[in-house]
């Protein structure tokens, strides 16, 4: 075994987005693009001789391919020991859960989480740091500046490692623990619930739920958990077997590309609860029956319930939630006298106030929740934690829901995506909106009127960093809001969201369709962005 040095050229398009980098599975296939980045996160890591680090993914196309290389890589940069997912495999909470529980220096995460897989699919790779959060954006500067004048990288001249056992092996000089990431997640869960609660409601046969894992990572750790730890009947997790292109489906929990669940929860005789997450298990979607709960309204029914769970009956030092997410959990957080902090997409802006103890709970209006359990979004945890809701209350998702929303106020939110349009149009629509900044102040459209309009800025409160130009806001004078923001994780074109909220005090008018209540501020996005003119779609390809 001899370390070989190849001598590579940079490419110009290695920039992570919102959550690592993200190509088509053919750009990763290239001759040295896995690489090249690969070596940029080593040479942009301090002290990493002798370190160890977490690898796994969601076990799409490429994903063994991919491990092989970067076990290679490692064990030529230097590395002492690198903890790898059973066949590879290991969802995002549960990589973040291990970087945490063996103390790693960080970890690499294969995944382009929501987007479709196998060879015609995309691929992803991002850098976790040893809090086990996503890489702060000082991290993916530094990494991405190396891409850019990248000439060479080492790799270790090898024959591949076995990744189908659990067991230890040489690589070099360094060691490969191949570990199943179930077992480990499971316990962790089991600290935070009460299972023995939750096997009393999912074991007896009166209460049905169905977990669609849509055939991504969580399979194997859903059928652990609820079926053989908790007791739900066989067949509860279903499309529970990982495959390399996800059944050819969008491993994305929504209302469009979860459909066959949302069916079986909007059929006559529907099972009472209905859940799924995506390709790498961050996300979740929460359906009772006949229900759709709104991921925004979940992070503030998770946070005002909280007190009926296990690992959170202490209490909250506070919340969380990124800017196009709705403000229902901070009329939560207001109740419960606690901060209510708001950030940037993506979860790497959650890590500083999670380290810091400032945030217990965060989420993503994108189907996300988490805790300071960990420093990554959890799907499952998010399915556990209703579900211990729910067995503590003894009530209907639908009547938890209903009940929040008389005690608060519903806001109404929805989010319009246009997904792969041309991305001159995207632009030269931001440009627009952009342009009419100041002439918008204090304007009137019909019933709402506008009270300001920027681009959102973020100051990190922990260490000071500023993040600029994280979505277009247009705020009304009755706290209604329209957001526009360009996707950073697609990988064809452009993707275009829309985010639209509004407030509903009355308990007399919060059964209003959501897509009827939100239609005038619908019409008056129109009217601001000329989304039909700008990007030439008449309706959205995903809507919320
Ligand atoms: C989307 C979501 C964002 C989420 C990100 C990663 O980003 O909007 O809230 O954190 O995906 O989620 P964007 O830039 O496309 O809007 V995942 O589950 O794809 O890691
Ligand atoms: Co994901």
């Amino acid at each position: 075994m001899s370390i070989i040095t190849v001598t590579t050229q940079a490419f110009n398009d290695q920039k992570p987005g919102t959550s690592g980098l993200r190509k088509a599975v053919t750009v990763f296939q290239q001759p040295h693009y896995l690489e090249n980045f690969v070596q940029s996160i080593f040479d942009s890591l301090e002290g990493i001789t002798g370190q160890t680090l977490v690898l796994g993914g969601d076990g799409r196309y490429y994903n063994r391919q991919a491990i092989q290389i970067i076990l290679k890589m490692a064990s030529a940069n230097g590395i002492g020991r690198v903890l790898v997912g059973l066949n590879g495999i290991l969802s995002t909470p549960a990589a973040s859960a291990i970087i945490r529980k063996n103390q790693a220096y960080g970890g690499i995460i294969l995944s382009a989480s929501h987007n479709p897989g196998g060879i015609d699919g995309d691929f992803g790779i991002k850098y976790n740091i040893s809090n086990g959060g996503p890489a702060p954006e000082k991290v993916t500067e530094a990494i991405f500046d190396k891409t850019k004048t990248i000439t060479q990288y080492q790799i270790l001249e090898s024959a591949d490692i076995n990744l189908d056992h659990v067991g230890s092996f040489k690589l070099g000089t360094m060691d490969v623990e191949v570990i199943d990431s179930v077992q480990p997640y499971l316990e962790l869960m089991e600290s935070l619930f009460d299972f023995d609660l939750l096997r009393n409601m999912l074991s007896k046969g009166d209460f049905a739920m169905c977990m669609d894992s849509l055939h991504a990572v969580t399979g194997p750790y859903a059928k652990a958990i609820f079926e053989d730890k908790l007791g739900a009947k066989t067949g509860t997790v279903i499309n529970g077997v990982p495959l390399e292109d996800f059944g050819g489906g969008h491993p994305d929990p929504n209302l469009v590309y979860a459909k066959s669940l949302v069916d079986v929860l909007f059929s006559e005789n529907a099972p009472d609860f209905g859940a799924a997450s995506d390709g790498d298990g961050d996300r979740n979607m929460i359906l009772g029956r006949n229900f759709f709960v709104n991921p925004s309204d979940s992070l503030a029914v998770i946070t005002a319930n909280a007190h009926l769970v296990k690992g959170y009956k202490q209490g909250l030092t506070g919340v969380a939630r990124s800017m196009p997410t709705s403000g229902a959990v901070d009329k939560v957080a207001q109740k419960l006298g606690i901060n209510c902090y708001e950030t940037p997409t993506g979860w790497k802006f959650f890590g500083n106030l999670l380290d810091a103890d400032k945030a217990t709970i965060c989420g993503e209006e994108s189907f996300g929740t988490s805790s300071n359990h960990i420093r990554e979004k959890d799907g499952l945890w998010a399915v556990l934690f209703w579900l211990n809701i729910v067995a503590v209350r003894g009530e209907s998702v639908e009547n938890i829901v209903r009940s929040h929303w008389k005690e608060y106020g519903r806001n109404f939110y929805s989010r319009h995506d246009y997904e792969e349009v041309a991305t001159e149009g995207a632009n030269a629509l931001v440009t627009h909106v952009r342009s009419q900044f100041e002439t918008l102040k204090g304007k009137q459209f019909g019933n709402y009127t506008v009270a300001y309009a920027d681009d959102f800025s973020y100051t990190d409160p922990i260490d000071g960093s500023v993040t600029t130009n994280q979505g277009i806001r247009i705020g009304f004078t009755d706290d209604s809001r329209i957001i526009f923001r360009l996707s950073g994780t697609g990988t064809k074109g452009a993707t275009l969201r829309v985010y639209l909220e509004s407030y509903e005090p009355d308990v007399n008018k919060q059964d209003l369709d959501t897509q009827e209540a939100l239609g005038e501020l619908i019409n008056i996005a129109e009217e601001i962005a000329q989304i039909k003119k700008f990007i030439d779609r008449d309706v959205p390809t995903v809507i919320t």
